[in-house]
């Protein structure tokens, strides 16, 4: 697989699978914590005074095919950010040279900040020896000139706290410690099984191991829909970061996951409670304008040859993501901007 290597670029860098055909995503390097805001428990940072919460100075590397950098254009959405926090957005389609700016395509923009062809260019310009693979999100500093940080968790995480009051007054957080420490658990709790577990299903080489990752996605699916039945959204009462960790899987399941994945035991619109549940984070102001089908459908299908050799996109399913969803019946509200009176 392609990678950064002691900052010169190479095809041949890494192994994505263990020696039994599983799956194993590398860890990511720019770790930076923005001052202002209480490091995570799970988070091996400090927060760094050079880096201030202040509107202009930060821009976000997404891609909306990508579930990670999605969570981060979630939140600048659903938070009032986009004046606060610019963005560039890369070409859907990632060859042999990695994620690329090709801003003639629908959807794509040019690096608003330095004009690169490819975003490995940042990496390096953020440390000439850098050895690591180029993924987004990316967090940078305009100011310092490097990359804060490019692990979607913590991007989220920053912006929910040290951005939050530079934005609409919404909040994706419970005011509570322990509601914060529940928001924690569920988000680690979905992680290995439904967020990575779709690429732990789709990119393993032995049938045992895609056999273990598809088992455990759909039993972590059965039980979180289980949980849906009764409560509105995955940590308690309010729409949380927990629930922008697991939408971000859950809408790309059935057009991408499901079949080019081999995740396909069942459909999201299958799931009685899923299937709604989805729905109603779709309809949550802030959350449509960030999805694009057509970016995600492109992304997966023609990226990852060994997966689908073809590069064909598959058509369907067509879903109506407008269906009311009746979630409103349960507790619970979605995120509300402060509103002046
Ligand atoms: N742990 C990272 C994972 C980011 C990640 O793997 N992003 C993918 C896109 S979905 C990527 O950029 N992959 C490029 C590569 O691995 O070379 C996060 O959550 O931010």
């Amino acid at each position: 697989m392609n990678q950064l290597v002691d900052g010169e670029w190479r095809t041949d860098a890494y192994e994505s699978t263990d020696e039994e055909g599983a799956f194993q995503r590398g860890e990511t390097t720019f770790r930076d914590w923005v001052g202002g805001s209480d490091v995570p428990e799970h988070v091996d940072a400090e927060p760094d005074d050079r880096f201030q919460p202040e509107a202009g100075r930060y821009h976000l590397y997404v891609s909306y095919a990508c579930p990670w950098a999605h969570r981060t254009l979630l939140a600048r959405s659903i938070l009032g950010l986009e004046d606060v926090i610019d963005v560039s957005v890369v070409d859907p389609w990632r060859g042999a040279d990695g994620w690329q700016f090709t801003p003639d395509k629908p959807g794509c923009t040019p690096d608003e900040l330095h004009d690169s062809d490819y975003l490995r260019e940042l990496y390096v310009a953020a440390d000439p020896d850098a050895t690591c693979r180029v993924t987004v999100p990316v967090l940078w500093d305009e100011r310092e000139g490097t990359i804060v940080n490019n692990e979607s968790r913590e991007i989220l995480r920053m912006l929910t706290t040290a951005f939050a009051d530079l934005g609409n007054g919404a909040s994706l957080l419970p005011d509570d410690p322990a509601g914060v420490s529940r928001v924690d658990e569920v988000i680690t709790e979905i992680y290995e099984p439904v967020n990575n577990g779709v690429y732990r299903a789709g990119f393993a080489t032995s049938q045992p191991a895609y056999d273990a990752a598809v088992d455990e996605l759909f039993e972590a699916l059965d039980r979180w829909d289980d949980h849906l039945a009764e409560n509105r959204y995955l940590a308690g009462d309010e729409f949380t970061e927990a629930d922008l960790c697991l939408f971000t899987t859950l809408v790309r399941f059935d057009h991408v996951y499901h079949t080019h994945f081999m995740c396909n035991r069942k459909f999201i619109h299958q799931y009685e409670h899923l299937w709604p549940y989805v729905r109603d984070l779709y309809a949550t102001p802030g959350v449509a304008e960030t999805v694009n089908l057509d970016h995600i459908k492109e992304h997966y299908y023609t990226t990852h040859p060994d997966v689908t050799p073809t590069g064909i996109i598959a058509r369907g399913p067509d879903l109506d993501w407008e269906e009311p969803h009746d979630r409103d019946r349960l507790a619970g509200s979605p995120p509300a901007p402060e509103t002046e009176d």
